[in-house]
């Protein structure tokens, strides 16, 4: 085969060296009939090409290459050489340029795009800081997810999704390294795992079935069967209602369960420990990552502390009353209240990570277990980056009867959970767990302010499409 060079490696090294290159074209920029710059962009780096009737170029290989559309692709042969004085680069990351013999585009692009890389990968700054009468486009999110291939190539978006492939990486190898085992659990189950409406229903061999809410009923059977920690990673399927920046009908979920020997503040040591590690690692390894998204969506870095803070919902409660905001005692949070509680912990305490522990029961699911001290409340907790929620977790009822009669308190039906309301019945230990959104950590991390950022595909009530 011919040799290839990366665009990355048409560097000072290979002056007077004949290259091959794939990429594709980035800006074409005409000078009269003989004279045009081709930029040709790969893997996050640019290369100027010059193509010069003359250097046995045609008038025709010249025609052919600057009718060439943007974003094709296209293989380039040709002498590197440092651009001379009077005609430097034109905005290349590589020092060098290509001086053409020879090019070949593989595969045409459409000549209209519906967006333009330029445009898709506008930062923030740029239109804050227009010159009076100086017009750009800014593509709002719907265009970009309609047009998600075209807009996947700019540096921000290839940042965020190699980030998000890190941070699913990280949490396998570390709860792998804290003796967690990784389990499958079925997409398609017989019910309800969470309760509550937001379940898509269909027909499975001429029976009604469900798309899992959450791996939460497998991964409790998994512990009844002594694989003492486990861990999932996949898909979690909510047909939720609600359009909001942080909802999807389809994400990623990160799941665990564990035994626990004394409290659920074992679950939570867990939830501790694996985010501390996760974060200073991904603050180590995806410098450049979290730099190229930053240029497109400035953002701070998130503020965490080495020992993550732990509040009770009690606590919490107190905290926005004295800042004046009524919250039921005995009732949810809404949005609102949770953003505002976490400005106040950010405050207090400088943090942006932090843990809400023992909800009043009433607002958890079926399978959480009631505090032994006061049954109002549970053995339960939330975790909130930025203001956000990014994980639920709990203490799980292991008694059969009481699991039973919790179900039927919240509403739900006893038939889809007999297999697993039968685990318990062949004796189970105490245990907990939790479930971590990985889009959510993905958003707030980054600073993203729409959790369809951090989907390549995302799927909202409205879109099914691409
Ligand atoms: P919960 O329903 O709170 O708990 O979900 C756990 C985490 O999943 C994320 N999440 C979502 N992300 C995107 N779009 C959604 N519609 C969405 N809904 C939830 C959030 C949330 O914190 N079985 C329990 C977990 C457990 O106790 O182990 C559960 O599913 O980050």
């Amino acid at each position: 085969g011919r040799e290839w060079t990366k665009v990355s490696s048409v560097t000072e090294d290979r002056i007077n060296q004949s290259v091959l290159v794939r990429g594709r074209v980035h800006r074409t920029c005409e000078f009269g009939k003989k004279f045009a710059f081709l930029t040709v962009r790969k893997g996050g780096y640019t290369v100027q090409c010059v193509v010069r009737v003359a250097d046995g170029v045609s008038a025709q290989m010249f025609k052919y290459a600057t009718g060439i559309s943007k974003e094709s692709v296209v293989d380039i042969e040709g002498t590197v050489q440092f651009p001379p004085p009077d005609k430097p680069l034109t905005g290349a990351s590589q020092q060098v340029e290509i001086l053409v013999r020879k090019i070949h585009c593989i595969s045409r692009a459409a000549p209209r795009l519906s967006i333009t890389f330029e445009d898709a990968s506008r930062s923030e700054s740029e239109f804050q800081n227009l010159e009076p009468g100086k017009q750009v486009v800014r593509v709002n999110l719907d265009t970009l997810l309609n047009n998600i291939v075209l807009a996947m190539r700019t540096p921000a978006k290839q940042a965020t999704f190699r980030f998000k492939g890190q941070v699913k990486n990280l949490f396998g190898q570390l709860l792998l390294s804290k003796g967690f085992c990784e389990i499958d659990t079925p997409k398609i189950i017989a019910g309800t795992s969470e309760g509550g409406a937001a379940v898509f229903k269909f027909e499975y061999h001429k029976r009604p079935a469900c798309l899992a809410q959450s791996p939460q009923l497998h991964k409790q059977m998994a512990i009844c069967g002594d694989f003492q920690r486990v861990f999932v990673v996949g898909p979690v399927f909510r047909a939720e209602e609600s359009d909001t920046h942080m909802h999807l009908c389809e994400y990623t979920g990160l799941d665990v369960e564990m035994e626990i020997y004394e409290s659920y503040s074992e679950v939570m040591d867990i939830v501790d420990s694996l985010f501390v590690e996760m974060f200073d690692k991904l603050n180590e390894i995806c410098q450049k990552e979290l730099e190229a998204i930053g240029k497109q969506h400035p953002f701070q870095p998130l503020k965490y502390l080495r020992k993550t803070l732990r509040l009770t919902f009690e606590e919490g409660v107190q905290m926005l009353k004295e800042a004046g905001v009524k919250v039921d005692p005995l009732g949810d949070l809404n949005k609102e209240s949770e953003r505002k509680l976490g400005k106040l912990v950010l405050e207090k305490y400088g943090t942006e990570f932090y843990i809400l522990h023992r909800y009043p029961l009433a607002v958890r699911p079926f399978y959480t277990m009631p505090c032994y001290d006061n049954e109002a409340y549970s053995n339960s907790f939330d975790v909130f980056m930025r203001g956000e929620e990014i994980i639920s977790g709990s203490q799980r009822v292991h008694e059969p009867e009481l699991l039973e009669a919790r179900a039927k308190e919240c509403g739900i039906e006893l038939k889809t959970l007999s297999k697993y309301i039968d685990a318990f019945r062949f004796g189970a230990p105490p245990h907990g767990g939790f479930g971590a959104g990985l889009e959510r950590i993905v958003m707030l991390f980054c600073g993203l302010n729409n959790i369809r950022e951090a989907s390549l595909f995302p799927r909202d009530p409205r879109r099914l499409e691409p």
